[in-house]
């Protein structure tokens, strides 16, 4: 993710990228479903249980974008989901919409932070929204729960050690050290979320079926443990963010995931 730093100042500044900017929206896109039966030894993060939310926020974000140009055609306007030089929770923590949680995931008022966030550039002047207020208050139940302490600080997330970063990002062989952690997730991870009390107040199942359209399937795929084959990896995931993993890095993951099943 060498991204990260040779990107980092324009971070900072989306005007650097792009000088006609004036404002920022942010969307959201609620993808919370529910926890599945307790028979699944294997754990598959919830972001990633139907069509890639690129493809679907985007979709939705360019449909508001042409609903703006209907207005005023004139208005300059770019649409970036996840990939873009944006720190998406910054802005969304600007927009007013919730703040950013302990765990380092952005938490709508009212929805939680099983939502992803997708932004269109504008150039026109829009009204400035304030800062929502922090309601993490004294909770620490994310910092505890973590099962690799990747959450270092209130915030501040140590990515090499986030199950996250491991399963998704992470390249060649896992250490021992990291396989004995996996605690059963062979894509993404949820712990974070799933012990947060404004979750647990707030998360609703998601009313966009296309983001768990393949849940039975990617469960049942998993499931086969070390059975599991190429073809229908490709069947499975097709049009799913688990495609850019490839069939290689997911077999690494189920594998080391059960050589280290945590005892129930
Ligand atoms: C790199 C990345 C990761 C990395 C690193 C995560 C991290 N916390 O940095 C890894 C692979 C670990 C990861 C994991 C996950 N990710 Co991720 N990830 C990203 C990505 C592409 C970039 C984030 C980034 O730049 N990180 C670098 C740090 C330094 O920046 P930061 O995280 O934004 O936080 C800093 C700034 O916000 C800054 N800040 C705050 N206010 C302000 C104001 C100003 C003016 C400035 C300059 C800075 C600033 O302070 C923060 C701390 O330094 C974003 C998409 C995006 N373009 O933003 C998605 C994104 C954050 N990920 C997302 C998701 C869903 C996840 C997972 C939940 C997936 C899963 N279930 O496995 C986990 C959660 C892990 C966690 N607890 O954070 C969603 C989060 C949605 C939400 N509700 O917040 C995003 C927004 C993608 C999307 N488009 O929906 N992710």
């Amino acid at each position: 993710m060498d991204w990260m730093v040779t990107s980092a100042a324009d971070r900072q500044d989306v005007r650097r990228r792009f000088p006609w900017v004036k404002s920022v929206l942010v969307g959201l896109d609620n993808y919370y479903s529910p926890p599945l039966q307790a028979s699944r030894r294997l754990r598959f993060s919830r972001y990633a249980l139907g069509i890639d939310y690129h493809i679907l926020v985007r979709e939705k974000l360019e449909t508001a974008l042409t609903q703006i140009r209907n207005i005023d055609p004139k208005v300059m306007g770019r649409v970036s989901v996840d990939t873009g030089p944006i720190m998406e929770k910054a802005y969304a923590e600007q927009s007013g919409l919730g703040w950013i949680g302990k765990n380092g995931v952005f938490i709508a008022a009212n929805i939680g932070s099983y939502c992803f966030i997708g932004t269109i550039l504008l150039s026109v002047e829009l009204p400035v929204t304030s800062v929502a207020e922090n309601r993490c208050g004294g909770c620490t139940e994310c910092l505890e729960r973590c099962p690799t302490g990747a959450i270092v600080a209130p915030g501040m997330i140590d990515a090499r050690r986030c199950l996250s970063y491991l399963t998704v990002e992470k390249r060649g062989d896992f250490s021992e050290n990291e396989m004995q952690k996996l605690s059963g997730w062979v894509y993404g991870c949820d712990v974070c979320q799933e012990v947060c009390p404004w979750n647990i107040k707030w998360q609703q199942r998601t009313s966009e079926r296309r983001y768990i359209e393949k849940r039975e399937a990617i469960l049942d795929y998993i499931e086969l443990g070390k059975m599991i084959n190429m073809d229908k990896f490709e069947t499975v995931f097709v049009n799913s963010a688990v495609e850019r993993l490839k069939y290689e890095r997911l077999k690494r993951n189920v594998k080391a995931a059960l050589k280290n099943m945590p005892k129930l």
